[in-house]
């Protein structure tokens, strides 16, 4: 046992066991943009971020784009591959929209995209590898933003009948879906700052409308599946938000760090989990104050009525929840800046955000590691929206450079697993699994590739995109293995023989890598 394993496994050991119940599941993910590259292949359409990072390449760190990625598009074998060495209990991927619907409209499927989508699910399968599949993780149809993407409110149908194509065509092999990826990172942080592929700066009515519509669309995505998929195929559905976890500055602070929380998680949360449905009070009453001062005649965060509070109220099965970190928050004083929700503050709530004193960090400042708060932010989903089974549906650090050994991001996997074995075993939250961001290397939006979070690392100067495994992945294979954070000292170090004798294994030999016709 290592050394820096010491501390934690003290706390546990009083917990009993440094073990994960046999129906706890270990997986890992991608989101389609950042690793398929095929941006126009076999009757593509174009998403706003094909469009954006070809209109404004100077946005992006390096010029990076998507155009090739991973190249999972061809190279998904490996991705299989890669998630069999590990034995992953689950991957989960997402579906790039216009690849499946071209102008995002259920008019018109391409048979291409459904097809590479079937593929990658079957391959999965035959591995015994179970499939999770988010619905959208950030690639709107170009003709719907054109529309006012996310701001019109007749994307809830819209999104209601993609979801509807994609349960039709692989229900009967999925059984875990996500609706929306961080809805209020697409929502709030987009809108605020002004960056990414909207590139649409309006925070007084974007984040909030938005807000408004994505809650729809998740409940009609959830209610078409409930009422048609559900009785015939089974499964489970859910929503992913952006769970950071906000400490206040002080103990008097206490009463601001519960309305940030639920301005951050529970303007995404409450209409869903909670007993009375709708927004949270706290956020909405302060929304109405803050408005009437600035001489408007309503809220800017937009009403529900009664019949659609009725409509979200119970739209998921589990909890899911990407957790990677911890802000802390204080009122702001006279000589702050107005902040950002949620970077920096919130003109609304007069708040100021920053990060913890005893954060680390990995390459994506943004992210401070702060192990604690994911056992804090769990048993606080426990508390306000009662014992739903929760899913983590991505944690993971950033490194950069090629880092084959990467002990901290080893760390990273091991501190934080231990905050959610202490969710569990001493504040009794229920949880079904983990989720390790992110299989392989990926574009890593705004940072281009120099951010890596992948337990694989890609070569982006080979053209299959060549995947060698991280220290990482041995590390996380091990605990898969032992279900368990007591591991063997051999898994903290990386065996380079066991690399090219794994090289031809099995698996491997399954598998011949495609040639990539792209290049
Ligand atoms: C996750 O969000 C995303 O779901 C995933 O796609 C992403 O790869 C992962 O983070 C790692 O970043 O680009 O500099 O403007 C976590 C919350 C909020 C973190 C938005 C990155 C943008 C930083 N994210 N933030 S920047």
């Amino acid at each position: 046992m290592s050394v820096t394993f010491f501390s934690a496994f003290l706390q546990l050991t009083w917990a009993s066991s440094l073990s994960f119940p046999s129906d706890f599941k270990f997986g890992s993910a991608t989101a389609s943009y950042q690793v398929e590259g095929g941006w126009d292949a076999d009757g593509k359409g174009p998403s706003i971020w094909d469009r954006y990072v070809h209109e404004f390449p100077g946005d992006i760190k390096g010029n990076a784009t998507g155009d090739v990625a991973g190249d999972s598009y061809h190279q998904w074998r490996e991705d299989v591959k890669a998630a069999a060495k590990m034995k992953l209990q689950f991957y989960r991927f997402s579906i790039n929209w216009p690849r499946v619907l071209p102008t995002g409209f259920a008019n018109e499927i391409n048979p291409a995209g459904v097809k590479y989508y079937s593929d990658l699910i079957d391959a999965l399968l035959a591995e015994g590898i179970e499939p999770i599949v988010t619905i959208f993780h950030w690639e709107l149809p170009v003709k719907m933003q054109d529309l006012g993407g996310w701001t019109n409110p007749l994307i809830v149908k819209w999104f209601g009948d993609y979801a509807r194509v994609v349960y039709t065509l692989y229900a009967d092999r999925v059984k875990t879906w996500l609706t929306l990826n961080e809805p209020n990172t697409v929502c709030d942080y987009f809108y605020n700052s002004g960056v990414f592929a909207t590139r649409i700066k309006e925070s007084d009515f974007a984040p909030f409308l938005c807000n408004k519509h994505m809650m729809l669309a998740h409940a009609t995505a959830y209610r078409i599946f409930d009422k048609e998929f559900r009785p015939k195929y089974k499964g489970k559905i859910s929503i992913a938000p952006h769970a950071l976890w906000i400490e206040p500055a002080t103990p008097e602070d206490e009463a601001l760090a519960e309305l940030g929380r639920q301005h951050q998680l529970g303007r995404y949360s409450h209409p869903i989990y909670s007993k009375e449905g709708g927004w949270p009070p706290s956020v909405e009453k302060v929304m109405l104050e803050h408005s009437l001062q600035q001489g408007h005649t309503e809220s800017r965060l937009p009403a529900f009525t009664e019949q659609e509070i009725e409509f979200m109220k119970g739209t998921a099965d589990y909890y899911a929840m990407n957790q990677y970190t911890t802000y802390v928050i204080r009122p702001s004083k006279a000589g702050d800046e107005a902040g950002m929700w949620f970077l920096t503050g919130s003109p609304e709530l007069q708040a100021t955000l920053y990060h913890p004193e005893k954060a680390t960090y990995g390459t994506a400042y943004i992210l401070p590691v702060y192990p604690e708060g994911m056992r804090k932010m769990m048993s606080w989903v426990k508390q306000q929206y009662g014992d739903y089974p929760i899913l983590i549906t991505e944690n993971g650090f950033s490194s950069t450079g090629s880092q084959l050994d990467d002990h901290q991001r080893v760390d990273y996997i091991k501190n934080y697993l231990e905050q959610i074995l202490l969710a569990m075993y001493k504040d009794k939250v229920k949880v079904m699994g983990y989720t390790a961001w992110s299989l392989i290397d990926s574009f890593e939006w705004m940072d281009g590739y120099e951010t890596k979070f992948g337990l694989y690392e890609i070569d982006y100067n080979h053209p299959n995109r060549t995947r060698t495994p991280r220290l990482s992945s041995f590390y996380y294979s091990c605990v898969i293995a032992e279900r368990s954070l007591d591991v063997a000292e051999s898994c903290y170090k990386k065996d380079s023989s066991k690399v090219s004798s794994d090289d031809k294994n099995e698996i491997d030999k399954k598998y011949s890598p495609p040639v990539n016709d792209e290049l």
